[in-house]
């Protein structure tokens, strides 16, 4: 493969920037290359700083379901320039976004506008905190909420139910508030809540889980959290940045049948501008300030240039037939790609939710966070290296999630399979 400019380019990075990427997995270690740099991307394709061409199954990592460049958002877009680009002040515009989000999402009562998902579920936390006066948190291991000191945490040893951080930099006593379970593991939970009486502010899950590959919830699983926090006095979080508007037009939580006290968002409905946002119920929300005593505020939030973007994204996702297109070439695609590796004899598990997939090197069912790991790493790592060869672009890492888009086609499918077998081929001469 020509890398030279990509080569080049990573040379002069890593000069101005920590490991010469700006979100550690973009960095490519996980797969054992170096980083590609990307010059454009348009519909499906993504095109690296060398001009080759490859499929885009990381959709900038879930935020573009219409495919890159649509021409009614660049339009959108370019019209809004003309009236400026931030002003640090109210505007229609987040308005309009706010009760899309609210109308789509019922139980986000009241929205607030932040710039990320990591600003999403840090202010979610603060907000389930200040309402129930309680400090610990219970998350899931293998979901990952962004990098708020309180999320950097893993399970402590079986002897303790407090969290240990799980990276540099988090202070140990703001740790130990965080209590981790494994996904799927409804008795876990309430053990931790026995061990920790109206001690626990919220439970936060991904309800169906991209962080740690594609996991979707048993049943009964996200029902179980709900009653379990309601007894409990405990808020329900579902941290919906990357299932928000990508599993069907609102949150995934209708199609459980489920209603979390708090929802946050992100990636889609900014539509690759930088927008995420939390809400739910009324009385909860009305503890932000400027209303309550809870305290959060961003510069940028409510930007005009990505609520344009992030409205028009969910105008389009609108239109008749979207989800069921996207869902049905992702149903064809994880099928094909089954069968191909069957007949190659090589073991996999493609875990699907809508047009959200992983295919994991595992012979063995994949629901939890230890079961995840046990997928071999290193072949998927040889995997993404052969098909990247092939022209087909899958995220540089096997506890991701690959995402098809509204611009992805029958051909795209059939070329994405040409590579897969190709690449199967050299793994197995190997
Ligand atoms: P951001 O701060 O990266 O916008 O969102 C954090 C976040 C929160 N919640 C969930 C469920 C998420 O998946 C994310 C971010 N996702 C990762 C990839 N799975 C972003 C990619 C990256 O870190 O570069």
């Amino acid at each position: 493969m020509k890398t030279a400019k990509s080569r080049r380019l990573f040379a002069e990075a890593q000069k101005v920037i920590p490991g010469g990427v700006n979100s550690p997995v973009r960095a490519f270690r996980a797969v054992g290359l170096d980083p590609l740099f990307v010059a454009k991307a348009k519909g499906s394709k993504i095109y690296d700083a060398d001009g080759r061409a490859y499929i885009d199954y990381v959709s900038s990592w879930g935020p573009m379901i219409l495919g890159h460049a649509h021409p009614r958002v660049r339009k959108a877009m370019a019209r809004a320039l003309s009236n400026g680009w931030s002003y640090g002040a109210a505007t229609e515009l987040e308005v309009r976004l706010a009760r899309m989000i609210s109308k789509a999402i019922p139980s986000m009562e009241l929205v607030r506008m932040v710039s990320s998902g990591t600003e999403a579920t840090m202010s979610a936390l603060r907000v389930a905190r200040g309402f129930t006066g309680r400090n610990k948190v219970l998350k899931f291991a293998g979901c990952y909420h962004g990098h708020a000191d309180s999320f950097l945490v893993k399970a402590g040893s079986g002897a303790i139910t407090f969290g240990v951080p799980d990276s540099a930099g988090v202070p140990e006593s703001l740790a130990a508030h965080t209590l981790t379970v494994p996904y799927n593991d409804l008795v876990a939970v309430q053990d931790m809540f026995d061990q920790n009486p109206s001690q626990i502010s919220c439970v936060i899950v991904e309800p169906v889980a991209g962080n740690m590959g594609v996991v979707l919830p048993r049943e009964g699983f996200l029902k179980g959290l709900e009653v379990i926090c309601r007894k409990n006095g405990s808020l329900l979080i579902f941290d919906e940045v990357i299932t928000g508007f990508r599993l069907t037009y609102g949150g995934v939580q209708k199609i459980f049948g489920i209603q979390p006290d708090l929802t946050c968002l992100g990636k889609i409905i900014g539509g690759g501008m930088p927008v995420g946002a939390y809400g739910g119920r009324r009385e909860i929300m009305e503890k932000v300030s400027p209303l309550g005593p809870v305290y959060q505020a961003g510069t940028l939030s409510g930007n005009p240039l990505a609520m344009t973007c992030g409205l028009t994204t969910l105008e389009v996702l609108q239109e008749k037939g979207a989800y069921k297109k996207i869902d049905a070439l992702a149903q064809e695609l994880c099928r094909d790609l089954e069968g191909l590796c069957s007949r190659k004899g090589i073991p996999v598990r493609i875990n699907r939710c809508g047009s959200m997939f992983t295919i994991f090197f595992t012979s063995d069912e994949v629901y939890d966070y230890s079961s995840a790991k046990k997928s071999d790493a290193g072949k998927y790592a040889k995997f993404f290296q052969k098909i990247l060869e092939a022209g087909v672009w899958f995220p540089p890492s096997q506890f991701e999630a690959c995402f098809i888009s509204l611009a992805h086609t029958k051909n795209d499918l059939k070329r994405t399979l040409e590579a897969v077998a190709t690449a199967l081929e050299k793994l197995e001469a190997e």
